[in-house]
């Protein structure tokens, strides 16, 4: 008889990243609990997804061998004939119409973070960066706004939990999403504590609203003028954090005349939010120290750019903003430098639309795949990304798909991207190679882990870093790399200290400029061999370029530079404490606090990660000045109203806890429960005679789909949501619908081109 036993890892599903012990026996994970060592998970927490890890590890549709299109089937190949191939077709597309006929796809979600050095370096070595992933779905105001304000779209705010007594969350079910560390124990904690202050701002009676201590509901769609609403308030009253102001900020003069004069008790009225209960939450980010989480439906809504930019004021002028207890800036993304003002940046071909955090508006992508420019998108590489369904217009990207020269999708499963695809090429999960997480969101520690294979070698599966590297060998020109640097880092690897070896890359890169374009490869390349995995090699690399390389923060949690090392000057001395640090990481699987960061240091950081050269928020833009003489409370009253032909609103997709975006899409998750239906307001199905369970018809300008009613006493009236994790093909036999063959390409919002997934303008029939 086989024996089991329990292996360490972190659960890949969303950024809660959630410490997980897994039983695995006979190469199955057969058990999954929450880790009670993870220094992520201090609460001892994980959710059902994260349980089920199984289902998604052992889906009846996973891959073992490349698979090639063939007519209208998906035939075996070697790894050998698949680089072959791809290499061919895409030398040949490139050397026909230049390198920015390539393009890719996916590249956001914890799965992901391992194959990003390798990606990166596979984009530069062909010299195209046209790239889709979930933030073009999510966050392109958000992160057009921290570009604007901040000088950088790379840096992210989130909630100081651990110092704040209120936490207001901003069109966010995380209760469900989960969507910081210990979700659903930090969110009691704050609902039961009667010292402490939970407040949602959502249309819905959602899960998290039940447990609030205030709970505001804005008509949908209008938060906007909700938020400028408030901030004319608190200038109104004088109520503004003058001293915060004048110390953080720069223009704050300028903008005062955007909400001078502003008829704010009209615009609480528009947004149907009782002017007691503004003034309340007004009077509360006044007085305290708030900590603000905003999402989807602020994100996804109407006006998503002006939301995240009237919200960052709003914060602002409340002197809720980078102090303790309120929003820190603590991490950067390693998203490349991104600005659509610099006359390099590069634009879709077609649309024109620019990119935001390196990333084009997801909308886009099927009217990109369709154009008959000659400059237009041919080859794809997508890698852990479903567009098909996750992106707008199902029907439009599989005829974008259909219209490519060349598609090669990564992926563990065959999905429905896949199925389209040319060429699709197993990937292992996180639970079968190294992978490491950068969703670290957490004060005042800053924790690390370094992911090890809990399953030994399956089929031909291999590390989506590895097999971006053989892509990028099969097309660009490779540098060869001399014995030398191979046999450093195996010495370095047996010594655990990497430093001599790095040291040697650079004097050699430094010998040969020629190659400094390829370090990546090179070091990927040589340490990747040594440690036996591309995507261990990767998260070392990442580390020495961290922000929080050579800090006060990493000494404090126990990581020092070697004294040999630290004589070298500051360079060498930071490698060495990351060094050490990457050792700690990989001694303990169930992974490290790597970093404390204390107040200070956030001020500081926070200080420094404002890139302007006067380190302080810039305020006033040109565009969202123009874009606010729409957001007055008769214009909004206007844009508001309903649609004689559609007269229903639809949140299309809602993150609930059946799924994981596309990735539970295992059958077997869903024996219990048929997660596909349409929530629906009892009282509004009621007034259109339907019962739940009835079978009816969902239409929108783009198409229509047919599922049961749901009851969900909780949904705004008029409002009805329909889960975006369906519509997946296992097996060959269709699961539910997607929710995207209802999204129009062009229903995005029009200064950064966010879908507007949370207002979707529909009507409802009987089938
Ligand atoms: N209408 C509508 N659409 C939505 C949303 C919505 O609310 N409404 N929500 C959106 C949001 S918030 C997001 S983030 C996006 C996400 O959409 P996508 O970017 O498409 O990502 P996922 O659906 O999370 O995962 C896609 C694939 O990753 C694969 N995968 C898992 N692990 C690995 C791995 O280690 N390697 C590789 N290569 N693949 C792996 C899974 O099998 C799955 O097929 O979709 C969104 N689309
Ligand atoms: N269980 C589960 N957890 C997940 C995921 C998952 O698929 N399943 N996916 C992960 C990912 S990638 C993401 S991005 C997060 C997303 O996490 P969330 O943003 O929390 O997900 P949503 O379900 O879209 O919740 C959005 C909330 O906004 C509300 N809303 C809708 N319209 C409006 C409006 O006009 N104004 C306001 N103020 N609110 C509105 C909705 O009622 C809803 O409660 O979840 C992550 N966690
Ligand atoms: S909360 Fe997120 S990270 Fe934690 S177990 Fe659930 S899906 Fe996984
Ligand atoms: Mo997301």
């Amino acid at each position: 008889m086989s024996t089991s036993e329990w292996k360490k890892t972190q659960c890949n599903f969303c950024q809660a990243c959630c410490g997980l012990e897994m039983q695995v026996k006979d190469n199955h994970i057969v058990n999954v609990r929450p880790d009670p060592d993870s220094p992520r998970s201090p609460l001892v927490y994980c959710c059902r997804k994260g349980r089920a890890a199984m289902q998604f590890q052992d889906n009846p549709d996973r891959l073992d061998y490349p698979m090639k299109k063939v007519g209208d089937k998906h035939v075996r190949i070697s790894w050998e004939q698949a680089y072959r191939e791809i290499g061919e077709k895409t030398k040949a597309i490139i050397k026909e119409h230049g390198p920015g006929s390539v393009f890719w796809v996916g590249g956001g979600n914890a799965a992901f973070v391992g194959a990003s050095a390798a990606l990166a370096q596979m984009q530069m070595a062909i010299g195209s960066d046209h790239t889709f992933a979930p933030v073009g779905i999510e966050f392109m105001g958000f992160y057009w706004t921290v570009g604007r304000i901040f000088g950088n779209q790379s840096c992210y705010t989130e909630p100081d939990e651990a110092n704040c007594d209120t936490l207001l969350f901003w069109g966010s079910n995380s209760y469900v999403s989960h969507n910081f560390a210990d979700g659903r124990k930090v969110l009691r904690e704050f609902s039961e504590n009667a010292k402490k202050k939970l407040i949602i701002v959502d249309p819905r009676v959602s899960e998290t609203a039940r447990l609030a201590d205030m709970h505001i509901l804005p008509r949908i769609g209008s938060d906007a003028l909700l938020i400028r609403g408030m901030i004319a308030m608190v200038l109104d009253k004088g109520w503004q954090d003058q001293a915060y102001l004048d110390k953080w900020a720069l223009d704050f003069d300028r903008i005062k005349p955007w909400f001078e004069g502003f008829d704010y008790r009209k615009a609480f009225e528009v947004a149907q939010v009782p002017y007691e209960q503004a003034e309340e939450l007004v009077k509360i980010m006044c007085t305290e120290a708030v900590g603000v989480h905003q999402d989807l439906g602020l994100f996804m809504g109407r006006h998503s750019t002006a939301n995240s930019y009237l919200m960052t004021i709003l914060m602002a002028v409340t002197g809720n903003l980078l102090v303790k207890g309120t929003i820190l800036m603590h991490s950067f993304f390693p998203f490349p430098p991104c600005d659509e003002r610099d006359p390099n940046h590069v634009r879709a071909p077609e649309t024109g639309r620019f990119k935001v955090a390196g990333y084009y508006p997801s909308g886009i992508i099927s009217t990109e795949m369709l154009s008959k420019k000659e400059n237009r998108i041919r080859a794809m590489f997508c890698c852990a990304s479903n567009p098909v369904r996750s992106y707008p217009d199902s029907n439009a990207v599989e005829a974008g798909i259909r219209n490519l020269e060349l598609s090669v999708c990564l992926d563990p499963v065959m999905t429905d991207t896949g199925r389209m695809c040319d060429y699709v090429l197993p990937a292992k999960t996180n639970y079968e190679c190294y992978q490491y997480t950068i969703f670290q969101m957490k004060y005042p520690d800053i924790t690390l882990t370094l992911k090890h294979p809990v399953l030994e070698q399956i089929g031909e599966r291999k590390e989506d870093g590895e097999i971006f590297m053989g892509l990028t060998e099969a097309i660009a020109d490779v540098p060869e790399i001399p014995e030398m640097l191979y046999q450093a880092a195996e010495k370095a690897v047996a010594d655990k200290d990497r430093v001599p070896y790095m040291l040697a890359v650079m004097q050699y890169v430094g010998e040969h400029p020629e190659v400094a374009p390829m370090l990546i490869y090179i070091v990927l390349k040589t340490l990747g061999k040594a440690m036996g995995s591309v995507q261990k090699a990767s998260m070392w690399l990442m580390l020495g370029q961290s922000p929080h390389a050579g800090s006060e923060a990493v000494s404090r949690a126990g990581y020092d530079p070697d004294p040999q090392y630290a004589a070298m000057g500051p360079q060498v001395a930071a490698l060495s404490q990351m060094d050490k640090l990457f050792q700690a990481a990989d001694d303990i699987p169930q992974g490290v606090i790597g970093a404390y960061v204390e107040h200070e240091d956030r001020q500081k950081y926070a200080y420094e990660a404002i890139a302007h050269p006067d380190h302080k928020l810039h305020l006033w833009c040109e565009e969202i000045e123009n874009y606010l003489e729409r957001l007055t409370p008769e214009k909004e009253a206007e844009d508001l109203k309903g649609d004689a032909e559609y007269p229903l609103l639809m949140s299309a997709g809602r993150h609930i806890d059946g799924g994981v975006n596309g990735m539970m899409r295992n059958p077997a998750t869903y024996v219990y429960r048929n997660p596909y239906v349409i929530y629906v307001n009892p009282i509004d199905a009621g007034k259109m005679g339907f019962k739940e369970g009835q079978e009816v018809r969902v239409t929108t300008e783009t198409s229509s789909i047919v599922g049961p009613i749901e009851y969900d006493w909780g949904a705004a009236e008029g409002y009805i949501l329909i889960p975006h994790h369906y519509g997946f093909n296992n097996q060959g036999k269709v699961y539910g619908e997607a929710v995207n063959k209802l999204t129009g390409a062009e229903d995005i919002e029009e200064l950064t081109g966010n879908p507007h997934f949370r207002y979707v303008r529909c009507r409802m029939d009987a089938v």
